[in-house]
């Protein structure tokens, strides 16, 4: 799925290995000549789905976390961030995961967002592979309602952080709010957006009034 040439979800895993590769190998060519990064790594036909040069990856365990973290791609959005979100999964594309946590940085990625639910490693696995910050979203399970997607993203061991967020949707959109935090502390314009953000935000609760 692609919208306004901003993200892409990654539906077929080798897709999205192909894609990992080709960035990869990209890369390479990025360290010497990253002005011309997108011209350089993808061909004609590819360009309209990857995006050049994103802030933020989202990647997440399944198709069926799309729904919830849609929210987290369209507050990126909003906000104008650059960014592309995938499927990959901790226990059914282990590799895929972390050649893709290994590659982000030099891709230019600085935030990741990772989304898994039930036995959710998908944060943890792509933290063990890069020191780019990663932001962990718990989906919410059938089973335990996001109990054990909680746990499983959040009790990482020392030494391995993941900033987890709230279970679900609102995990979803805090978890971009917070890449995009950390992306406003070198980028004044961005601070700005936010601060306003948060303004409008105050403003909307002072004014609500209730029947
Ligand atoms: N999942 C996928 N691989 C490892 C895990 N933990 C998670 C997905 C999704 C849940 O399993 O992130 O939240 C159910 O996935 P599916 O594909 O069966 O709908």
């Amino acid at each position: 799925m692609v919208s306004a040439g901003i993200h892409l979800i990654r539906e077929s895993n080798a897709q999205a290995r192909d894609v990992v590769t080709r960035r990869h190998a990209g890369s390479m060519a990025k360290q010497k000549t990253r002005s011309n990064q997108s011209a350089s790594t993808f061909s004609a036909s590819e360009r309209h789905r990857v995006t050049a040069s994103s802030l933020v990856a989202i990647v997440m365990g399944s198709k069926s976390d799309w729904e919830t973290m849609r929210a987290a791609s369209d507050t990126l959005k909003d906000f104008g961030i650059r960014h592309e979100s995938h499927v990959m999964s901790a226990h059914r594309t282990p590799k895929l995961a972390a050649e893709f946590a290994g590659a982000a940085e030099s891709r230019g990625i600085e935030v990741i967002i990772a989304a898994a639910g039930g036995a959710a490693h998908l944060a943890g696995i792509i933290a063990a592979h890069t020191t780019l910050p990663v932001l962990g979203v718990p989906m919410k399970s059938d089973a335990l309602n996001g109990l054990d997607s909680l746990l499983s993203t959040v009790q990482m061991p020392a030494g391995i952080p993941v900033g987890t967020l709230a279970i679900g949707k609102p995990g979803a959109t805090n978890a971009a709010l917070f890449a995009i935090a950390i992306l406003a502390n070198k980028r004044v314009e961005l601070k700005q957006k936010l601060k306003d953000f948060r303004a409008a935000q105050e403003k909307k609760i002072r004014e609500t009034k209730l029947d």
